[in-house]
């Protein structure tokens, strides 16, 4: 059977990154694409001399023209510019949308099956326009950031507890901003809800309160430390486990930026919800039982990524 292949639109730090473990872990070729001339080349040449090392089949390709991504069954999208300090993910949106016009009309004409995951920022709003102007099914265009940012609440709680984080599960959901909603009640150490491992003494309420704040603030913490861009490897990671989940039909429940109808009482919009992802995408919406202050909680972040939509409306009309 002939190996996946998965393109990478955008070359830089996640994209590299993205190249290196799905090389390693032989999820299938791989195509770099970037607009930079030499990057994709570079990395695609480091990295194939690197499976010589540990011992992967699979063919790495730099690429500056998309007839290269032709057939690609997942396309992860890192293309456009990341944070700097002092900057908001909001911020990046003027640059980054006309970035998702042109990926998304190079996918369109040359890759319309495949499985499309959306890591650039500001990520709810760049998703939904992905999808809007690549025309894909809205169940086969998802977005990247609830499985990071669970992934930065299971660490910090790993770290606190002194649980291994293999037996933690956190959940956040909502928009990727600094609202995101950390949900405390679902979310598990050893396998009680956080409520019930505070009252057992794993940790205090207060560093459970620091920990959902570290959570929210996250990104930035990294953007600070880096100074010149933001976080790569958790991001990376974090793609590569929802490529795998429909590549492989492992049919997880993660964390994604998924287009709603009806669900959690909103449509027409993309926010962090858990979903089924399977070999046809987003095959289900998991719906949480929410309490009023989590409702509440929810409704603000989605409120965020709302305002984020009407601003790509009024800077490209065709999205109107
Ligand atoms: P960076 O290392 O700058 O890589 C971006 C790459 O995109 C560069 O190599 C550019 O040359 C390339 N590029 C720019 N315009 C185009 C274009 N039109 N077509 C193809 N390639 C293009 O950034 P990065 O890899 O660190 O981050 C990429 C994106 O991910 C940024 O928008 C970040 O804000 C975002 N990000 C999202 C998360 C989430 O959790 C959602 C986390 C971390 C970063």
């Amino acid at each position: 059977m002939a190996r996946a292949k998965i393109a990478l639109i955008g070359a830089g730090m996640i994209g590299g990154t993205l190249a290196h473990v799905a090389a390693r872990e032989a999820l299938g070729d791989v195509i770099l694409f970037d607009i930079a001339e030499g990057t994709p080349q570079g990395k695609a040449l480091d990295i194939a001399e690197a499976t010589a090392v540990f011992g992967s089949d699979v063919a790495l390709k730099g690429a500056n023209d998309y007839a290269d991504i032709a057939g690609a069954d997942v396309c992860i999208v890192t293309a456009g510019v990341p944070r700097k300090p002092g900057m908001s993910r909001d911020d990046l949106i003027g640059i980054n949308l006309k970035v998702m016009k042109a990926v998304g009309e190079g996918i369109k004409a040359h890759a319309p099956n495949a499985f499309v995951i959306c890591i650039t920022n500001p990520l709810d709003a760049m998703v939904w326009a992905l999808q809007k102007f690549s025309g894909l099914p809205k169940e086969k265009v998802v977005g990247m950031a609830g499985v990071l940012d669970s992934a930065r609440f299971a660490y910090f709680l790993a770290e606190k507890t002194g649980v291994s984080v293999q037996d933690i599960h956190a959940w956040t959901l909502g928009g990727h901003g600094d609202d995101m909603v950390p949900m405390v009640r679902h979310s598990t150490v050893g396998g009680l809800p956080l409520p019930d491992a505070v009252a057992a003494g794993l940790l205090s309420q207060a560093d459970l309160d620091a920990i959902v704040d570290r959570t929210r603030k996250g990104g930035g913490e990294i953007v600070a430390l880096l100074k010149t861009g933001s976080a790569f490897y958790a991001p990376a990671e974090s793609a590569i486990a929802m490529a795998k989940s429909y590549l492989l039909d492992q049919k997880r429940v993660l964390p994604c930026a998924v287009w709603l109808s009806g669900e959690y009482g909103l449509s027409d919009l993309y926010v962090g919800v858990p979903a089924l992802i399977g070999a046809n995408g987003v095959e289900k919406v998991i719906e949480f039982t929410t309490n009023d202050e989590e409702k509440a909680m929810f409704e603000k972040s989605v409120a965020s990524v709302q305002g984020l939509l009407q601003a790509c409306k009024d800077i490209d009309s065709s999205l109107a």
